[in-house]
């Protein structure tokens, strides 16, 4: 059944892998069918290496533990080595390509000795869709082949298309763990991975090539993902004029049974997982799911913008995942799912911290060692049982809430995009743009408390970072250009086709009010969506709105709040209200400190706006 590379007809394919196979110097070779049989082949010869954990309690899942340095992306190590250092602009890491591919090469000659190198033919986005894109990566770890089974469309079924057109275009993606065997050794029970100072997460944009070194971690391993869908992608789509986002798509229905489809842009660990498979509290509504991570949009010929999901799974932030806060996400992680850096219970399940009950008994934690369960669900700031970055990887066909149109290789025309993060003040809960550039503004100056995902550095967790769209870490080139592409996209076609642009912030905090639970103003989760029902009202033009300084907010009583606790009812004037001086002062902060990073590259249009704005609040 399994493929060779005599199976690969694709010349530029054949001649890539076999350069890489003269490198990397693997014991072995294997083109990658995406066969169920491969799958579990794999899993075992990875549950013999000790580097998985059947689960009793759930049909076909599988624990994984990281190493301790291995845990989440990591961005000091992740480069856009782009020809002139200015392409890759003040936001990224940059080092000069013909260097870091000496640097790299010294690093990957002969760094699959022991090992088996998997070639896997992958698809990003509904096979036969024009807004799809093809890839190969070539990898030496099992788990990456496992991962790339469940979030992409990976195997024979990609090879027969490359096979059939052998000029296709592909994104070379090479990747390596980064620690070859001696003859005859094992992992043994030990997460192969290279040190800190040896990892490399490089892409180079004008080759449109992925190479990454010394990480087994999701968003620095599964080359599908961040690497090639938003760092390569949003190079591709400033070149073919399109937008490679680092956002939800959901499909939201209302009473009426009519349909829009909106995508949303969240830092990592901020929401869109559980926005895009939220359980509307409001009766009537309808939330379904499109994708959780990543949007790629198209102009269609009706001049709409058109989004596919190009995934095919769910990688996701399992602490804080519970049936009261996520049930979707649960249900899609029930079976056919690898699970990473959770804890593991004594009968053979998966245990992390906010999963909504105690643990019982002993719990093994994600460094491995057998600890007695706490008596609350939570433990101190690192010592908890599960990596607050712990992650499943679960097949989006599983989700209960998955939409119909999910793979549809048109895409789903969208009305709406959010920005949001968590910030505890200034931000009200929503507000909508004024103009597409308005929007392309709130966009830019988009920030958020420093979460897990995106550093394995704890003393940072919690500080306020600007990420501009969300995408700071994966953007593939110089950040005031993307925003002068944003800006571009607005002049393709007329602004009533264009998706209106809202700012949300479900992350509003009192601490100095004891009834708030967490200490946040809003309830968050499925009460979610009261917001998501204005906003299909306000694409509608429904008369539900206010202007302000900022732009437009809820009217009086716009935000439906039927069966909000009270305590909720007594803080949503204070988070649907303009704070004139938090804003003044957080223009000012852009404009001081964010916005001059971008030098000549800043849009003009996008000043413009902030001097708008300011006017507007200095009236006020
Ligand atoms: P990445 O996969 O890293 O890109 O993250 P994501 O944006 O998909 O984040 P996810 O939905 O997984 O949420 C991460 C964390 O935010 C979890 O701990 C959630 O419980 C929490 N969270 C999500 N939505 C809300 C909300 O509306 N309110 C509050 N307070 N917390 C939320
Ligand atoms: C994120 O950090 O935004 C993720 C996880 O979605 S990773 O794939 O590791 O980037
Ligand atoms: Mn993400």
């Amino acid at each position: 059944m399994s493929l060779t590379l005599n199976d690969i007809k694709h010349p530029k394919i054949s001649t890539w892998v076999n350069e890489m196979i003269a490198m990397c110097e693997p014991d072995n070779v294997v083109v990658v069918d995406g066969s169920r049989e491969e799958y579990d082949a794999l899993m075992q010869k990875c549950v013999k290496a000790g580097l998985a954990t059947p689960l009793k309690k759930k049909e076909n899942c599988y624990l994984f533990r990281s190493l301790p340095s291995d845990v989440a992306r990591v961005e000091s190590r992740t480069f856009i080595s782009s020809v002139k250092e200015e392409d890759a602009g003040p936001t990224n890491h940059w080092i000069d390509p013909a260097q870091l591919k000496q640097t790299m090469r010294e690093l990957y000659k002969g760094c699959m000795h022991g090992r088996t190198m998997y070639v896997i033919p992958f698809c990003m986005g509904p096979l036969g869709s024009a807004i799809s894109k093809n890839g190969i990566e070539i990898t030496d770890s099992e788990y990456v082949v496992l991962n790339m089974d469940i979030m992409t469309r990976a195997g024979k079924k990609v090879l027969d298309i490359f096979n059939a057109d052998i000029n296709a275009d592909f994104v070379p993606c090479l990747h390596s763990v980064g620690k070859p065997l001696r003859k005859c050794e094992s992992d043994n029970g030990i997460w192969p991975c290279a040190d800190v100072e040896y990892k490399y997460i490089t892409q180079f944009p004008e080759e449109h090539l992925v190479w990454s070194y010394g990480s087994g971690y999701g968003g620095n391993a599964l080359l599908g993902k961040k690497c090639f869908a938003l760092r390569i992608a949003t190079v591709l789509a400033r070149d073919e004029g399109w937008l490679a986002e680092h956002m939800l798509i959901l499909k939201l229905t209302n009473p009426k049974g009519e349909v829009k489809y909106v995508t949303g842009a969240f830092p990592s660990a901020c929401g869109k997982t559980n926005l895009a498979m939220l359980i509307p509290t409001i009766p009537g509504w309808k939330v379904e799911t499109i994708g959780d991570d990543i949007a790629w949009m198209k102009f269609g010929k009706d001049g709409r913008l058109y989004a596919i999901n190009p995934e095919a799974g769910f990688f996701g932030v399992a602490p804080g995942t519970s049936a009261e806060s996520n049930k979707n996400a649960l249900i899609s992680a029930e079976k056919n799912t690898i699970y990473t850096n959770c804890a593991l219970t004594e009968d053979g399940d998966v245990w992390w911290e906010g999963i909504g009950y105690p643990a019982k008994g002993k719990l093994v934690d994600w460094k491995g060692k057998t600890r007695d369960a706490l008596p609350k669900d939570k433990a101190p700031k690192g010592e908890e049982m599960a990596h607050p970055n712990a992650r499943f990887t679960a097949p989006a066909k599983q989700c209960p809430c998955i939409a119909k149109e999910w793979e549809d290789p048109a895409g789903v025309p969208i009305s709406a995009i959010l920005f949001g993060g968590r910030r505890p003040s200034t931000i009200p809960l929503v507000h909508q743009s004024l103009s597409w550039n308005h929007g392309v503004f709130l966009g830019s100056i988009v920030g958020s408390e420093i979460t897990a995902a995106s550093t394995i550095d704890a003393s940072q967790v919690g500080k306020i970072r600007r990420d501009p769209f969300a995408i700071l870490p994966f953007c593939g080139y110089n950040m005031g250009d993307y925003f002068k592409h944003w800006i571009e996209i607005g002049k393709k076609t007329s602004e009533d086709k264009l998706p209106k642009i809202f700012y949300v912030n479900w992350f509003r905090k009192d601490p100095n009010n004891a009834k708030l639970p967490g200490g946040f103003m809003w309830p968050g989760y499925g009460d979610n969506s009261r917001v998501l029902a204005w906003i299909f009202d306000r694409c509608d033009g429904v008369d539900n709105a206010k202007e302000t300084p900022i732009g437009y907010m809820p009217k009086d009583g716009a935000i439906n709040t039927e069966g909000l606790a009270d305590y909720y009812k007594e803080t949503l004037p204070e988070i649907t209200k303009v704070d004139v001086e938090g804003w003044k002062k957080e223009l000012a902060d852009v404009k001081e400190n964010h916005y001059p990073k971008f030098g000549k590259h800043l849009p003009k249009e996008l000043s413009e706006i902030i001097d708008m704005i300011q006017d507007r609040l200095n009236k006020a």
